[in-house]
């Protein structure tokens, strides 16, 4: 079925969203107003987008350590994910937990989450609470190439094979986990074909192709949907950045970087949307500077906002 123009335009603005947010965040790391630490999804936007352009509001996702795209693609708030990111009260978590513990459960963002891979069982349990209610909802379990090597993944996904649990476990493998490559820990080209050991159908697509993602994606939440269990979709793609901001990359051959760079998911979307006549040269400029715009306000609200008082330092914290 064709893609309609409204869901192009909106899969176009998420793209161009989580850009604008990650580029200004990255600046603002830089120059050292933001504290903690930040894992940024340059390069990735077209996997979380072209993902998440398939779910409802009352779907699920379960997201990672470098969680902002995943966050934005599933309708989050850049003004309150700013402010969280600066410490601030307004935040999500009132400025107390920072970029990798960002969840807005009105909309079925389920967390972020520093512990790699602990998404999996969550995206399980959200899953199983879906079935055992009776609803349609679908959960989609973003992860790495690094966790997918790990016991959550191997435990997380037989359970939901077993039990038709209506997951779909969305692998970015964007070559990395921290400064390992996905080859020297994984024999496999393609991980997605570990789903076979489960008995679980997969799919591998062009991470970097939002169209290839929203298509394959949509068929795996279509099947969730309809009762028939999960799937294993991988889309390979590349970590632009460091696995942190101010991680000096040595690992990385400057070749390899400079030819993922040339496959940016967004200019390449733009054109192709371009030559469907679906906006012009100027409506994608337009798009572009409001986004400009928007995180604009988003770093104005965060500054402006109070920080927590010291007296809440021990409120909704569990014990
Ligand atoms: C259980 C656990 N082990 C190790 C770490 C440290 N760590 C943080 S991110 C990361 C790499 C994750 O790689 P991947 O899953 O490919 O995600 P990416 O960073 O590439 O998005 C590691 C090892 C952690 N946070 N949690
Ligand atoms: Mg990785």
């Amino acid at each position: 079925m064709p893609i309609g123009k409204e869901k192009l335009i909106d899969m176009f603005k998420t793209m161009v969203r989580i850009r604008a947010f990650e580029e200004r965040v990255s600046k603002e790391f830089a120059a050292g107003n933001i504290p903690g630490v930040v894992h940024l999804y340059i390069g990735q936007e077209a996997v979380a987008t072209g993902a998440c352009a398939n779910l409802r509001p009352d779907d699920y996702i379960t997201s990672t350590h470098r969680g902002h795209g995943h966050l934005i693609a599933k309708g989050g708030r850049t003004d309150r994910m700013m402010a969280e990111l600066y410490g601030k009260k307004t935040g999500y978590c009132k400025g107390k937990g920072g970029s990798m513990h960002i969840a807005d459960i009105d909309i079925g963002i389920l967390g972020a989450n520093g512990i790699v891979g602990a998404g999996i069982p969550i995206a399980g349990g959200a899953a199983l609470s879906a079935q055992m209610r009776g609803t349609d909802q679908v959960v989609i379990c973003f992860l790495g190439d690094g966790a997918s090597n790990r016991g959550t993944f191997h435990e997380g996904v037989n359970l939901a094979a077993c039990w038709n649990l209506p997951v779909v476990y969305v692998i970015e493998n964007n070559a990395y986990a921290e400064s390992t490559r996905i080859a020297d820990t994984c024999k496999l080209s393609n991980i997605a074909d570990r789903a076979s050991a489960y008995g679980i159908p997969d799919v591998t697509v062009d991470g970097n192709d939002v169209i290839a993602v929203y298509e394959a994606v949509g068929e795996a939440v279509a099947r969730a949907r309809r009762g028939e269990g999960p799937t294993l979709v991988e889309c390979k793609t590349y970590r632009w950045h460091g696995h942190y901001e101010g991680d000096r990359q040595t690992y990385k051959p400057k070749e390899e970087v400079e030819e993922w760079v040339k496959k940016d998911p967004i200019p390449a979307f733009r054109k192709r949307l371009i030559e469907m006549g679906v906006v012009t040269e100027e409506d994608a400029d337009r798009i572009e500077q409001g986004m400009d715009e928007e995180i604009e306000n988003a770093v104005q609200f965060a500054l402006e906002s109070p920080l927590p008082s010291p007296e809440e330092t021990l409120e909704d914290v569990f014990a």
